[in-house]
């Protein structure tokens, strides 16, 4: 079971002519070391490892693959415990998604929140191959009445930060079963054709695509099949947001699926752009259970939006990347531009932050400030790079 990737966005590997060079990742936090890709380096549909942003909760865990073993327990006919060399040995199946975290674009909240500060760059969209869940879930047989799928990882540590932890707590999250048991969900031991990084979860970690970042468990050991709902640290105090539901007083909800976004890799955050001239927007768009079927971009503080030209062919799970030709302004001055995507679901991103979904899940229209100025000697053929 394979599913090919090889559609014409490989031919896009310069997609962003005009990108910055890159380099090197944006150091959010040391220790654990939290690093984010700068977003107007994006240069190609598939991101080298080497640019893909890291989000770890606690220290990087040692590992000793002597003793290390996956182990799968909980409402399972038989317990299972495999050495990777087992889990490598099982068929594969690759998958190319974006990883996005849930906490990506925190800068754009007003009033400033809590947690890592990100810009646009903690997010990626890579190709992840591994075992799909559900045959590993298979060789241990799911009783009936497990609903939900824990994932542990090996990590541990203590969050000293309100709201503190019980002590020294491991990673986990779960999913629901119906979610474990679909063919691309797999647990990965190699990223781009490479065994995993330490950094991103060596030697296997969960892939989920469709839902944000804090699902695909790095270096996952420990599967639980659960009869009820997990009520984890990271499921139940962080990664949560506020909901109304069905006519219910309001509820806390994990965060789960990720919601229908674009961003604009070109023009950066407060670029120089030339004025009178055709400037190559360029950026990416994404959504969970669904494909980007539209995104607009605004050059006049959202006044007007004029259609982008999306590149390549859709790939569930995967972003897409797309284009637009500015014509700017003559008139020299601080400009805002804004992309925003519709999913085929009908989704469409908001323009103002739903103050439900606290410090995650930042999808509302992120506005790019950038600076227009007569540039000496340009032509408008200069600017003109695609
Ligand atoms: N074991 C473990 N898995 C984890 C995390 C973690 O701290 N520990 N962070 C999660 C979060 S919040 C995100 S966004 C992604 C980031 O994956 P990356 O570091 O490979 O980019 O890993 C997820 N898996
Ligand atoms: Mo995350």
């Amino acid at each position: 079971m394979s599913t090919s990737t090889s559609t014409n966005q490989g031919t896009l590997a310069d997609a962003n002519a005009n990108a910055r060079p890159f380099t090197g990742l944006i150091t959010r936090d040391r220790e654990p070391e939290n690093l984010e890709f700068p977003f107007s380096a994006l240069s190609s549909w598939i991101m080298p490892n080497e640019q893909f942003f890291v989000r770890s909760h606690f220290p990087v865990p040692k590992v000793d693959l002597q003793t290390w073993r996956l182990e799968v327990e909980g409402l399972v006919d038989k317990p299972v415990s495999l050495t990777l060399e087992e889990l490598r040995g099982m068929p594969s199946r690759s998958v190319t998604m974006v990883l996005e975290c849930a906490g990506n674009s925190r800068i754009f909240l007003n009033p400033k929140v809590s947690g890592l500060q990100w810009e646009l760059g903690a997010v990626g969209n890579t190709e992840w191959t591994g075992v799909p869940l559900s045959e590993v879930l298979k060789k241990a047989g799911v009783k009936a009445g497990a609903v939900e799928v824990v994932l542990e990882g090996m990590d541990r540590g203590e969050i000293k930060k309100e709201p503190v932890s019980p002590g020294k707590i491991s990673y986990a999250r779960s999913i629901s079963l119906t979610k474990a048991m679909s063919p691309e969900v797999i647990l990965a031991y190699q990223m781009n054709g490479e065994d995993l990084t330490p950094a991103h979860g060596f030697p296997v970690r969960a892939i989920v695509p469709g839902h944000y970042g804090m699902a695909s468990v790095k270096w996952l050991n420990r599967i639980i099949l659960l009869d009820r709902e997990f009520r984890g640290y990271f499921q139940t105090t962080d990664y949560t947001y506020w909901n109304k539901q069905d006519g219910m007083p309001v509820q806390l909800f994990p965060v789960s699926e990720i919601e229908v976004k674009a961003e604009i890799s070109r023009p950066g955050l407060h670029e120089v752009v030339p004025a009178d001239s055709v400037y190559r927007m360029f950026g990416a768009a994404w959504t969970g259970e669904s494909d980007v079927v539209k995104v607009e971009v605004s050059t006049d503080g959202a006044k007007s939006w004029q259609p982008a030209q999306l590149l390549g062919d859709p790939v569930r799970y995967a972003w897409r990347l797309w284009e637009y030709h500015w014509s700017t302004p003559s008139q020299p001055g601080r400009y805002t531009v804004m992309a925003r995507a519709t999913d085929a679901h009908g989704n469409t991103q908001p323009m103002d932050r739903d103050m439900h979904r606290g410090t995650y899940v930042i999808t509302h229209v992120q506005p790019i400030d950038v600076q227009v100025r007569k540039v000496n000697g340009a032509s408008s053929m200069d600017s003109y790079a695609i």
